[in-house]
């Protein structure tokens, strides 16, 4: 239905993500890079407002101070399945192998989530969807992430549904060290 918007949305993303991937994806920390671990809501500094289209994130960047405890409040407003997911470029690239498969075993289609089939194993993987620092929307939905960024790091903000992070479904984590607390 809204199919000319998407495409036409999908096009002009992927013109910015190319100029912006150019610098983004240079370093490519290993594994275990620290970005992190869960929060407590009690300890958030503020709240920040996340709402994903198809395919982009609004808004396209966040600043985090090092240590930082965030309020995210995740609204899905397009009209496919998307994710908000914090981790380093490494993460995001293998994540997309798992929701390849999502995708491969009827899981993730298209608007929808098979919640059945999420609590299933297939192929010895399991299709959960539950990792601490993100979150999976089908559209409409809205979840919280509560997180506490430690040190400064090379972290994204991305949506690993097959296809999307490509289109330019990501956006930087800068973290602002002028004003940390020590
Ligand atoms: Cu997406």
């Amino acid at each position: 239905m809204k199919r000319s918007a998407f495409v036409a949305a999908a096009a002009a993303m992927t013109l910015s993500a190319n100029v912006f991937a150019a610098g983004a994806h240079s370093g490519g920390h290993g594994h275990g890079a620290a970005i992190g671990e869960p929060g407590n809501a009690s300890e958030a500094s503020r709240t920040i407002s996340v709402e994903m289209h198809d395919n982009y994130y609004e808004p396209e960047a966040i600043e985090v101070q090092p240590g930082e405890t965030v309020r995210f409040v995740v609204e899905n407003k397009g009209n496919l399945v998307h994710e908000f997911n914090l981790g380093t470029p490494a993460m995001h690239e293998a994540h997309q192998d798992e929701m390849k498969m999502m995708v491969e075993h009827g899981v993730i289609q298209g608007g929808k989530l098979n919640h059945d089939m999420m609590n299933m194993e297939m192929d010895g993987h399991s299709m959960k969807h539950d990792d601490p620092n993100s979150v999976l929307l089908e559209p409409g939905q809205s979840k919280e992430i509560v997180w506490k960024f430690s040190e400064k790091a090379n972290i994204e903000f991305a949506c690993n549904v097959p296809g999307h992070y490509q289109a330019g479904m990501y956006g930087e984590v800068k973290f602002n060290e002028a004003v940390a607390e020590k």
